[in-house]
């Protein structure tokens, strides 16, 4: 493949200070689009996306989302179009800057030889910067978690920052995703990963958010304790 077309989506609530800046270093990248998933951000960060639609017009996108929000149904919405874009890879990513642009085309790269590429903090080479000793922990602690329970041998299980082989996210069956929040991120991997999907892992630098709060719920906590279960159960009753 050469230089593939990308479609990068990001999901939004409350982004405004840090969409502009995103949308700018992105589109730095020759060959990549930009899909902006926003749930009716009251800091109207709609807006703003569509400001960024006009100025890059026929590579910034906005999808104005309505009814219950959440990351898992952003997603849903964004890859059901994403599929049948004119694209060879479809990418997703945090608005927050935890993600940093400029390793988007290792990402990329990556899907010479894979199908999903996973952006990851926890293969030599990555890491995370500023994050408080109670994240690394949660964050390192979940991933254990989630590999017992599901038997996935990737080392970075809730990772973001992903780019898909177009082929690999069509053939992934969205119907089934019952994910509204952040375990979206295990049930897509999971179901990724028992179909046969190559998987590959290249490093990141997770950078915590500088701007802007936090949108980690209990409820979506919760959601995500429940999941690697609910997949495995799933998968032994057919
Ligand atoms: N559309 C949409 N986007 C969301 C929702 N919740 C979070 N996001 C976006 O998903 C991405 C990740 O959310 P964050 O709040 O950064 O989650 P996090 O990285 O676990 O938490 P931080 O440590 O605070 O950064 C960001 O781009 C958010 O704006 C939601 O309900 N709907
Ligand atoms: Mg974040």
């Amino acid at each position: 493949m050469t230089e593939p077309r990308a479609l990068v989506i990001v999901p939004t609530y409350n982004e405004r200070q840090n969409l502009p800046r995103l949308t700018d270093q992105l589109m730095q990248h020759a060959n990549v689009r930009l899909l902006v998933v926003d749930d009716q951000s009251p800091d109207g960060t709609g807006e703003v996306a569509d400001t960024l639609a006009r100025r890059y017009a026929g590579r910034v996108e906005v999808m104005h989302r309505t009814g219950p929000r959440g990351l898992g149904r952003s997603y849903l919405d964004g890859f059901r179009k994403a599929v049948v874009e004119n694209v060879d890879v479809v990418c997703q990513m945090d608005a927050d800057f935890s993600h940093d642009p400029a390793e988007l085309p290792a990402l990329i790269a990556g899907v010479s030889d894979a199908d999903l590429v996973l952006g990851s903090r926890y293969v030599p080479g990555g890491g995370v910067v500023n994050w408080p000793l109670h994240r690394v922990l949660l964050s390192r602690f979940a991933n254990s978690y989630i590999r017992t329970v599901t038997r996935l041998s990737v080392r970075d299980c809730t990772t973001g920052y992903r780019c898909w082989r177009l082929a690999a996210l069509g053939a992934l069956p969205l119907d089934r995703i019952r994910s509204e929040g952040y375990s979206f991120l295990i049930e897509t991997l999971f179901m990724a990963a028992r179909s046969g999907v190559r998987v590959a892992e290249v490093p990141i630098t997770f950078v915590e958010r500088r701007q802007g709060e936090s949108k980690l719920s209990r409820s979506v906590i919760l959601e995500s304790v429940w999941t690697p279960w609910r997949l495995v159960a799933r998968r032994q009753m057919r």
